[in-house]
């Protein structure tokens, strides 16, 4: 075994790491939350050769799949956004018309795997804490290490700049709950979420999919906690084409589509 020292450990992990987080001060596209609905956009975006960052506030991907149903650790999805699931390699089992199960790992670490091939970057443990705004237009995110977060430290934190944030940050819609709570004279509404109907809920969850201000998107189950929707439960499809219909949106409005 080669014999690595604890200063080049030391050294060689804080040189690239700071050339890592230099380079994130400036993105095409900013996504917060990798759970499946950031997972697919950021892997969409990606590939039409906009940079694209994914940042996350804990210390792994996936979101809510991981939890699957009730812990029960598979998830339903249904046509055709099992197609999306085949594109990164993601094994299906049909169940019955229309309707495929997978496995939650197997998603988690292939969604991931698709969206960092794609050339993705992702930061894992920090958290969204504030928005740049500017002109009533949105020009990127406020960042803190979710460590100092938690820690309750007076810390200040860093600010990264992009063209488009896409909020997909789950139930809470954080990202547009923040904007929404410091800029009351831009007139922005979170609704909340409405009780489950999983029929309506997937369809209306990539209706809802769309722009909330300049420079400020929402997917995934974010939109439907701004707009209104219904809950789904453990169902996926609509997450996934949320992450795509995004994707689509924000790299027409990059104009590279
Ligand atoms: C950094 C943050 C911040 C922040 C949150 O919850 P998610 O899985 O979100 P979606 O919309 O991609 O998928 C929703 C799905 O998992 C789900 O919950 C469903 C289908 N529920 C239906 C039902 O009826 O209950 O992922 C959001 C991610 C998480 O990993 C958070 O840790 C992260 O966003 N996050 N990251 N800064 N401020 N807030």
């Amino acid at each position: 075994m080669f014999p690595v020292e604890e200063s080049v450990i030391s050294s060689a992990i804080i040189e690239r790491g700071s050339k890592f987080l230099v380079d994130l001060v400036k993105s095409d596209v900013i996504i917060v939350g990798a759970g499946p609905s950031g997972l697919v956009a950021g892997r969409y975006i990606a590939k039409t050769g906009l940079k694209t960052c994914i940042i996350e506030r804990r210390l792994s991907f996936g979101g809510g799949i991981g939890g699957g149903g009730m812990l029960f650790p598979r998830i339903v999805v249904q046509e055709p956004a099992q197609e999306i699931l085949e594109e990164v390699g993601v094994k299906l089992e049909p169940y019955s018309k229309g309707v495929w199960i997978a496995d939650v790992a197997e998603t988690i670490a292939k969604l991931a795997a698709g969206a960092i091939d794609s050339g993705a970057r992702i930061l894992l443990g920090a958290n969204v804490e504030d928005l740049i705004v500017r002109n009533s237009r949105v020009c990127g995110v406020v960042v803190q290490w979710s460590a100092v977060t938690s820690a309750g430290l007076h810390v200040d934190p860093l600010a990264f700049e992009s063209r488009a944030v896409i909020d997909c940050t789950g139930h809470n819609a954080e990202v547009v709950a923040i904007a929404a709570r410091k800029n009351p004279e831009l007139g922005i509404r979170v609704l909340g979420e409405h009780s489950m109907d999983a029929v309506r809920a997937e369809k209306e969850v990539v209706e809802l999919t769309g722009e909330v201000l300049p420079g400020l998107w929402v997917a995934g189950m974010a939109a439907a906690a701004v707009r209104g929707g219904p809950r789904m439960g453990p169902i996926f499809g609509g997450m996934l084409l949320s992450g795509k219909k995004v994707a689509e949106l924000v790299s027409r409005e990059l104009e590279v589509l």
